[in-house]
């Protein structure tokens, strides 16, 4: 595998690097916020839908790579207009059941705009991917100013989250130009582990049925 490194000129770098604190401070937020519904989750319904949650900036090989790959200018304001996912969030929950109400806890916060919203459970990607993606954009109160960043949110299961954790890691190995055999393989995980999970969701429901 080759990596040829794409890099910002020195003064895009220190402009990214001052809007990074920016998103930084908005996944700081959403963080709160997330603590917040996992405590009101169990409090209300001695429940918690939210196994965990896993909070990522974008390096800025990363954004410079992205915007590269798209054929955009590898700039500040660019990656500002362009990527939606610098900051991104992945909750994990323990059933699909959990997943559309962690996203609709977060559509019904007032402050938050819904930019866009992915169903790849109901329609799964063709290489087996499953998860639900929000875009939002989300205001965070500076000093002097207000401003709104977007934020991109994966809600899926943890077998989702194994599922695709591998997936990236096959698709990174190979470049995105994964072998044909490897392909299939793993689509035919991704329904395996949809199917066992079903069944197993069904256990837990005749369990707690019975209790
Ligand atoms: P990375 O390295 O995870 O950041 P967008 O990327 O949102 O601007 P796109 O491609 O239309 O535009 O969005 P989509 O399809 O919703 O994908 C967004 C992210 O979802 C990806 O980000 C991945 O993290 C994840 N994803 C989407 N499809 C797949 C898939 O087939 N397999 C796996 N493992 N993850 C997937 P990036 O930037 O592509 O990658």
């Amino acid at each position: 595998m080759i990596i040829l490194a794409v890099l910002f000129e020195t003064s895009e770098f220190e402009k990214l690097k001052q809007d990074l604190v920016l998103y930084r401070c908005v996944l700081n937020n959403m963080d709160m916020r997330l603590k917040t519904f996992q405590e009101d989750f169990t409090n209300l319904q001695n429940y918690n839908p939210l196994e965990h949650v896993k909070i990522r900036l974008k390096s800025p090989e990363s954004i410079a790579e992205k915007l590269k790959r798209r054929d955009l200018p590898v700039t500040a304001e660019s990656a500002r207009s362009n990527l939606f996912d610098i900051a991104g969030i992945r909750c994990i929950c323990s059933y699909s059941t959990d997943i559309p109400i962690i996203a609709d806890v977060f559509k019904r916060q007032p402050d938050i705009r819904l930019l866009n919203e992915k169903d790849y459970i109901t329609s799964p990607k063709k290489s087996g991917y499953r998860s639900h993606h929000l875009i939002m954009e989300v205001p965070i109160h500076l000093t002097d100013k207000t401003e709104r960043l977007p934020v991109e949110v994966q809600i899926r299961t943890q077998a989702m989250d194994f599922w695709s954790t591998l997936e990236h890691k096959v698709r990174y190995k190979y470049d995105n130009n994964m072998p044909e055999h490897l392909k299939i393989e793993l689509e035919a995980c991704a329904n395996e582990i949809d199917k066992l999970y079903k069944r197993m969701h069904k256990v837990q429901d005749a369990v707690d049925k019975a209790y």
